[in-house]
């Protein structure tokens, strides 16, 4: 991730933090905040511009401060380094929050786009704004702290005394073919958010109060208010993308039911109904490739698997990243600094607590850009190292724009980057590369697609209901009293997925996942699943490439590399339908991208269930 909005309190405007980047933007602008606070009639177009350089100074400086603190704290998780943390979001917090409110008083003067994008995302681009009471920022700061640290220090023991870190139980949870050990990891690393209920209930409470204040009806409105659109058209387009997808999904979800049946019988998985969330291979069931063994085509599979290979050649962490790097390099972008590999956490430490999740960072808002990773060497973090990446070579891409633009076109884009890239490692790529003798023919691509579409497609409804559920928590649609019911609801809404074992209001499941006791907002995800297929077919397009785009890999191609560093070099200077229309002509997302990369897919998977009279839907 890149910074994640984690200053967390905050700010995405550049002041990332860290993890998973975070964002901002947007130009929606939200006119009631005029009235929220009197737009003073005699400042002129001069003041606002001075106030934006001001403003983007005193944020620029601030975010040094905080990013190092920040990485601090997650590489060495501790009271001492909690408290630091803390106090340094409730500054950026404070700051963040009385520009914004500043920025309001500028909202009816004429200015030219750059400074009018500028002023809009002073006053939009915040993702945990306090209230404006310094009791009440404080109090939320040491809750985005506490929160981070329980997720961070989260581990489950087993009987035998043995302690793991969620990486850990997650490879277990990869490896694992027993329905029982995996539903005690399941419901074990579950335990971890229970604490977390009452401190997420209040942060939601402080955050909206500061969403208001701001002049938004809820921090719901505020997130979504960040797509250079209306909140509600953002909902609505993502129901359009979500439409477009949805039958590709069924078919996956009821050929995978299937396979799973006949692997784990009737009584653990039923014919018929969502599939029990333990059993797909990823603690939360979102990505389901590590179970492709369970489910490859007979007559179709390549006979290949990544991790094996790396295993073969002696890869280790650091290879792992270089080989990476030598993938974006091969498209003309620079090596990284030797800051990156003195700098980055590759192995996780067996001395202390850090925060395990996958994050990209750039400290300095220039060249300091780092990853912090418990990598485990699997096919999967593989992946996960290209996407964290991408991350840092879009930082890099857009240095030289003022602070304010420093980021993605939208959040979506930042996470889309890395992931465009891995799309590109195909087995012609791999045997390039040396870790693949031979390339499978033809015959082996349902296998190959089948595989990417247990990551890729059984991705989409998890990474929409994620903020489906946060934006209805801040809407109050969602209350305390069903936080645990609704987020079952959701799961077995889009996903079809079903928990294993009892949960009640004791439980608090959304906690188990980083990005909610991180408020890292999760929208974006979605947005990259649809956005790297689109950039990833146009990139083909300018490589030249001629075969179906499964099989394409832009690798080596300098004119690809050229066309995506235009677009990653905007930042967010421009709405993102205009860094969109750089690589692909379009300025619409479009999921078109995704139905034709899997329609072979779609057609085998058809066939397979109408042939095993599978009842599909659940
Ligand atoms: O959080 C991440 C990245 C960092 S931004 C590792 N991802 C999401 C997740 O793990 O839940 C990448 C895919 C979805
Ligand atoms: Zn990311």
């Amino acid at each position: 991730m890149l910074r994640p909005a984690k200053l967390a309190l905050g700010v995405a405007l550049a002041l990332g933090l860290s993890a998973c980047q975070d964002e901002q933007h947007s130009v929606a602008v939200n006119k009631d905040v005029a009235a929220v606070t009197a737009v003073s009639s005699n400042v002129s177009t001069q003041d606002a511009i001075d106030f934006i350089n001001q403003a983007e100074a005193e944020l620029a400086a601030l975010s040094l401060e905080a990013n190092r603190a920040e990485w601090i704290y997650s590489n060495f998780i501790t009271e001492d380094t909690a408290s630091l943390s803390a106090a340094v979001n409730e500054k950026v917090t404070a700051t963040s929050v009385r520009l914004a409110t500043e920025a309001a008083k500028f909202a009816e003067v004429e200015l030219d786009a750059v400074n009018a994008r500028k002023l809009n995302m002073l006053r939009s681009a915040l993702v945990l704004p306090s209230p404006l009471d310094p009791a009440k920022n404080a109090e939320l700061a040491g809750i985005v702290a506490q929160l981070n640290g329980l997720y961070g220090k989260g581990k489950y023991c087993f009987a035998d005394g043995r302690c793991l870190t969620q990486p850990e139980l997650s490879a277990l949870m990869a490896e694992s073919r027993d329905p029982e050990l995996l539903k005690e990891i399941w419901a074990g690393w579950r335990d971890i958010a229970k604490p977390m209920r009452p401190l997420f209930e209040r942060e939601v409470v402080l955050a909206n109060e500061g969403a208001k204040d701001l002049g938004f009806a809820n921090l719901s409105e505020l997130w979504r208010s960040q797509y250079d659109m209306a909140p509600d058209a953002f909902s609505t387009e993502l129901d359009r993308l979500w439409g477009q997808v949805k039958p590709l999904y069924d078919s996956l979800h009821c050929y995978v039911r299937g396979e799973l049946n006949a692997q784990y019988g009737d009584d653990v998985v039923p014919r018929t109904g969502p599939i029990p969330a333990h059993l797909l291979g990823n603690m939360w069931a979102q990505q389901w490739g590590t179970i492709y063994p369970l489910v490859a085509p007979k007559d179709a599979d390549p006979g290949y698997d990544v991790t094996a290979l790396l295993a073969k050649q002696g890869y280790d962490e650091h290879k792992m990243v270089q080989q990476a790097e030598s993938f974006f390099t091969s498209l003309g972008f620079d090596k990284l600094p030797d800051t990156f590999w003195s700098r980055s956490l590759f192995v996780q430490p067996k001395d202390r607590d850090v925060v395990c999740h996958a994050s990209a960072w750039d400290l300095d808002n220039a060249d300091d850009i780092r990853i912090k990773m418990c990598i485990q060497k699997t096919a999967e973090d593989f992946t996960v190292i290209h996407h964290e990446l991408g991350h840092n070579f879009y930082q890099r891409a857009y240095k030289n724009q003022p602070f304010i633009f420093k980021n993605s076109a939208n959040d979506g884009f930042h996470e889309a980057i890395g992931d465009t890239v891995a799309l590109s490692i195909t087995p012609k790529y791999l045997q390039q590369i040396g870790l693949l003798d031979t390339v499978p023919d033809a015959s082996k691509d349902i296998g190959l697609l089948l595989k990417q579409a247990l990551d890729k497609v059984a991705f989409l409804p998890f990474g929409l209901m994620i903020d489906q559920w946060r934006w209805k928590v801040f809407s109050g649609e969602i209350t305390p009293a069903n936080y645990n019911q609704a987020w079952w609801d959701l799961r077995l809404k889009y996903q079809g997925v079903m928990a294993p074992v009892a949960r009640s209001e004791a439980d608090f499941d959304p906690g188990a996942k980083y990005h909610v006791p991180g408020n890292v907002p999760y929208t974006r995800y979605f947005l990259a699943h649809i956005l790297q297929f689109q950039f990833h077919r146009s990139l083909c397009d300018v490589a030249g490439d001629q075969g179906p785009v499964h099989r394409c890999s832009i690798y080596g191609n300098q004119e690809a590399g050229a066309k995506l560093n235009q677009m990653l070099e905007m930042g967010s200077s421009k709405p993102w339908p205009e860094a969109l229309a750089v690589v692909t002509g379009k300025q619409e997302m479009d999921a078109s991208a995704v139905l034709d990369y899997f329609a072979p897919l779609k057609t085998w998977l058809d066939e397979q269930n109408t042939h095993a009279n599978r009842q599909c839907g659940w």
